[in-house]
């Protein structure tokens, strides 16, 4: 930035004026160009220097020799310069293109705004996070000063891999803090993500009765319709709630929340409330899990470039991304394989092929052997066949019951949550679900006139 004095000011303006009188009238020189202008002048506060910007309209050549050329006639113009203006000591001169001044003004305003820019994403991401998992647990303690503090993790019903990954993720992160008691319960999971979640085997698939100083509620939109696998009243299993979750439809129903609907899964949400130095190959490896999970391999549309940052240091701190991928997301047991091909043959396109939709009974799913935990995939799958912007997916819930579980999901404009929401259900803009008690005739007419209302 310039920072001349008043004088200064002055000064410049006048060489620049006489320059360029010098240079349009007193100079002979064919290699300057009849285009040439001073568009600035800077005399340096001793009077030493002053640096004359030029301007060319025309050609890199004809700038060039025009720089040439006013190179050679410094001299002359300095002594000219001298007989305008009254100064004890006449500056030298140094000609430079202002190509230069404009390309240093706009570094200078692109750096202002670059780090503007950084400042303002900083201050953002420092608002949303009120408190740390640090700040929550040293909170917990000082309510509860005497003996080790109770700590429970759970999530939702049937959990996937973003909820299983980020419960274990938590786990392994508070782990490494003295005076905790940890319990983490969680519904039953697909047999794959045993492998690959470290220590899998401290889950509990039933709640123990334990009564908790703080329960983490993860990945879970809210603690009604027992939406909490395993835990039925959890508002009074625990003093005190947390919920860290990214459902666009969680209103926010615990003590503390931490909901980031912007985040492809509760994995991102969790591992930004996370001390860094904290996280271990083990925090890693199941943090990986839950965003993989969510993004189906990073493909879906809310995978953002903070997803991938968070990808990039969960891998560098040790987190196996081929393992993960390939054991517990494309991996599929025989019986999964099977009860997959059912589904996928019984499809149906509707809404002139815009929506497909396919149903399980529970005598499809017990002809092959299959429990609602070998499903997962089948509607994703559906969504990928051409000219489909939504797909549905019903099975009907175990136990002879008139009830259908609908899973939603679209492509690129349908809002699916807010169709499930209008079923009770909850998800995201591009992943959904609800239960429909309802019979499979019934069921499958009502979802496919309520879409065809939708994609309309
Ligand atoms: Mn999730």
């Amino acid at each position: 930035m310039k920072k001349n004095s008043i004088k200064n000011n002055r000064i410049n303006g006048e060489f620049q004026k006489e320059i360029g009188l010098i240079i349009q009238n007193g100079i002979k020189d064919p290699r300057i160009s009849g285009m040439t202008s001073v568009v600035d002048a800077e005399v340096t506060p001793d009077l030493k220097y002053c640096t004359v910007y030029i301007s060319v309209l025309g050609d890199q050549e004809s700038l060039d020799s025009t720089m040439e050329g006013l190179k050679a006639a410094a001299g002359f113009i300095r002594r000219e310069l001298a007989h305008r203006i009254n100064l004890r000591y006449t500056p030298e001169l140094i000609f430079k293109s202002d190509a230069s001044i404009e390309y240093g003004v706009t570094m200078t305003h692109l750096i202002e705004d670059v780090i503007e820019a950084d400042q303002q994403k900083k201050a953002e991401a420092d608002a949303r996070i009120t408190k740390t998992i640090d700040d929550l647990i040293k909170e917990a303690k000082d309510r509860v000063p005497f003996g080790a503090l109770t700590v429970g993790i759970c999530g939702h019903v049937r959990p996937d891999g973003d909820c299983i990954g980020t419960c274990m993720g938590l786990y392994h992160y508070l782990k490494q803090f003295e005076g905790i008691k940890l319990r983490v319960y969680l519904d039953h999971f697909k047999d794959q993500f045993l492998n690959v979640i470290p220590e899998s085997d401290a889950i509990l698939s039933e709640y123990d009765g334990e009564h908790l100083d703080v329960l983490f509620v993860l990945d879970c939109s809210s603690v009604n319709d027992h939406r909490v696998g395993i835990i039925d009243d959890p508002l009074n299993a625990a003093d005190y709630l947390i919920c860290i979750d990214h459902h666009v439809s969680n209103e926010g129903f615990a003590d503390f929340d931490h909901i980031r609907p912007d985040a492809s899964s509760a994995s991102e949400v969790l591992f930004e409330l996370l001390d860094p130095e904290k996280i271990n190959a083990n925090v890693a490896q199941c943090l990986m899990t839950g965003v993989v999970h969510d993004t189906g391999v990073f493909k879906h549309s809310n995978t953002s470039a903070k997803t991938l940052e968070v990808a990039s240091v969960l891998k560098a701190k040790g987190a196996d991304l081929s393992q993960i991928v390939n054991e517990t997301y494309f991996m599929k047991s025989f019986v999964q394989n099977r009860i997959s091909g059912v589904a996928y043959a019984k499809a149906e396109l509707f809404a002139g092929g815009r929506g497909i939709i396919s149903a399980l009974t529970e005598e499809d799913m017990k002809k092959e052997g299959a429990t609602p935990t070998d499903l997962d995939g089948i509607v994703d799958v559906l969504r990928s066949t051409e000219g489909v912007e939504c797909a549905v997916f019903l099975y009907q819930l175990p136990g002879d019951t008139e009830e259908y579980k609908v899973s939603l999901r679209s492509n690129h404009e349908l809002d699916v949550s807010v169709i499930a929401a209008s079923y009770g259900g909850g998800g995201h803009v591009r992943a959904a679900g609800f239960s429909l008690k309802k019979g499979l005739e019934e069921a499958f007419v009502e979802v496919v006139r309520v879409i065809n209302e939708a994609l309309d």
